[in-house]
C-alpha cells in the first residue's frame, strides 16, 4: 500500500509539472491551435466573414438607490484563443468572456441588448434575476435592441449568457459571462480581504462545429481575469494570459476571489495549490458557507467566492483539479511577494 502511494504521488506530481509546463507555453500544444485555425476558415457564417467589430465598453449607470441601467451589446469579434491563433467570437461587448457586471442585491436591472451582429438574433439570460424566460430572455433581431427589466434579489456569483437557439452553439462561440449580486449586508468577513479578483473559467472547441460541441471535447479550458475596478487585469479566454501576467498579493494577505464556470460542457474542480480555502460561499450566497475545502466543485454555470491566507512568497498555481483541462489551459498563477509587487521572478518554480 505504502508502495503504491510513493507510485501514485510521483505521477500526480508528473502530471503537475507537465501540465504546468503545458499550459505556461501554448507552443508545446499546437495540435490544438491547428485544429481551431484550420476550422475558423471552414466554418464562419458568411457575413461574419470580414466583420471584427471593436470592443465596446459595458454602461453600467446607477439611476436610483436600488435600480441600475446595464446596456450591452450582442457583437462578432476576434479573441485570441492561443497565442496568435483567433477565434471569430460570437461575444457580449466583444469580450468573451464577457465583461464582468457587478450589482447590488435588490437591484432592480432596466437591461438593454443592442445586437450588432448584422446576421442573427442574440439574447441575454442572466441566472441572477427573476424572469419570465419567454418575455424577458427573447432574442433581438440582428441590428436591433431590446430593453428588459428585471429584480436581482438573491446575493451571488451567477453566470448570464445568450440563450438563442441553439443556445449550446452560442455559448460555446463565446457568449457567456459573469454577474455578481453584492449581498445587502456583506459577507461577514468583508473586513479581511486584502485582494479581490474574478476568474472565469470557459471552454473552447472547433470553431463553430455544434457536432463537436455537442460530442466532442474541449480543445482548449481556460480561465481568465475581469476587472473589478480600473486597473485590474482584463483578459479574455486566452490560454496562458494568466501564467504570463500573473495576479499579484501580498505575503499575509487575505485573498478572495470569485470565480464562476460557465462552460458550456465542464465541471470545474477549482483548487489553489498550496493553501486550504478558509470560507467558501457556494454560488457567492453568505448563506452557503464552507470551511477548510481543498477544491470547490462548480457545476456548468455554477459559482462560489473562495477565501484564503498567503503565508508564503511563492508563485501559486490556480488550476482546475481535472488536469486534462488544466493541460488545456485552465491553470492562472497568484505570485505572492513580500510587498506583493511582481519581483520579477519565474512564476513557475519548476
Ligand atoms: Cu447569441
Amino acid at each position: 500500500m505504502k508502495k503504491f502511494l510513493k507510485f501514485a504521488s510521483v505521477i500526480v506530481t508528473s502530471v503537475m509539472v507537465l501540465s504546468a509546463c503545458n499550459s505556461a507555453n501554448p507552443a508545446l500544444n499546437p495540435q490544438s491551435s491547428k485544429v481551431a485555425k484550420a476550422n475558423t476558415a471552414s466554418q464562419v457564417i458568411a457575413p461574419h466573414k470580414d466583420l471584427n467589430q471593436k470592443p465596446t465598453p459595458v454602461n453600467i449607470e446607477r439611476v436610483g438607490e436600488h435600480e441600475v441601467n446595464i446596456d450591452m451589446t450582442a457583437q462578432i469579434t476576434d479573441i485570441e484563443i492561443t497565442k496568435g491563433n483567433m477565434y471569430k467570437a460570437w461575444t457580449f461587448n466583444g469580450e468573451a468572456p464577457g465583461p464582468i457586471i457587478v450589482v447590488n442585491e435588490g437591484d432592480t436591472i432596466n437591461f438593454t441588448l443592442k445586437n450588432l451582429d448584422p446576421s442573427i438574433p442574440h439574447s441575454m439570460d442572466f441566472h441572477a434575476v427573476h424572469a419570465s424566460p419567454s418575455k424577458d430572455f427573447i432574442d433581438i433581431m440582428p441590428n436591433e435592441t431590446g430593453s428588459f427589466t428585471y429584480p436581482a434579489n438573491n446575493p451571488g456569483v451567477f453566470m448570464y449568457h445568450c440563450g438563442t437557439k441553439p443556445v449550446l452553439a452560442h455559448i460555446a462561440n463565446g457568449m457567456h459571462g459573469t454577474i455578481i449580486v453584492k449581498p445587502k449586508d456583506g459577507y461577514p468577513t468583508d473586513s479581511e480581504i486584502d485582494r479581490e479578483f474574478v476568474i472565469v473559467q470557459n471552454e473552447w472547441y472547433k470553431y463553430n462545429d455544434l457536432n463537436d460541441f455537442t460530442n466532442g471535447v474541449p480543445s482548449q479550458v481556460v480561465f481568465s481575469a475581469k476587472a473589478l475596478k480600473e486597473g485590474d487585469l482584463n483578459t479574455n479566454g486566452t490560454v496562458g494570459a494568466l501564467v504570463d501576467t500573473p495576479l499579484l498579493a501580498k505575503v499575509g494577505d487575505k485573498v478572495r476571489i470569485y470565480i464562476n464556470n460557465v462552460g458550456p460542457n465542464e465541471v470545474s474542480s477549482f483548487h489553489v495549490v498550496g493553501t486550504v480555502f478558509d470560507n467558501v460561499y457556494i454560488d457567492g450566497n453568505p448563506f452557503n458557507l464552507m470551511k477548510g475545502l481543498q477544491t470547490v466543485m462548480l457545476p456548468a454555470s455554477g459559482g462560489a467566492v473562495v477565501e484564503f491566507t498567503v503565508t508564503k512568497e511563492g508563485s501559486y498555481p490556480i488550476v482546475t483539479h481535472q488536469f486534462n483541462h488544466a493541460t488545456k489551459g485552465a491553470v492562472a498563477i497568484l505570485k505572492v511577494t513580500k510587498d506583493g509587487l511582481d519581483d520579477g521572478s519565474q512564476a513557475m518554480s519548476h
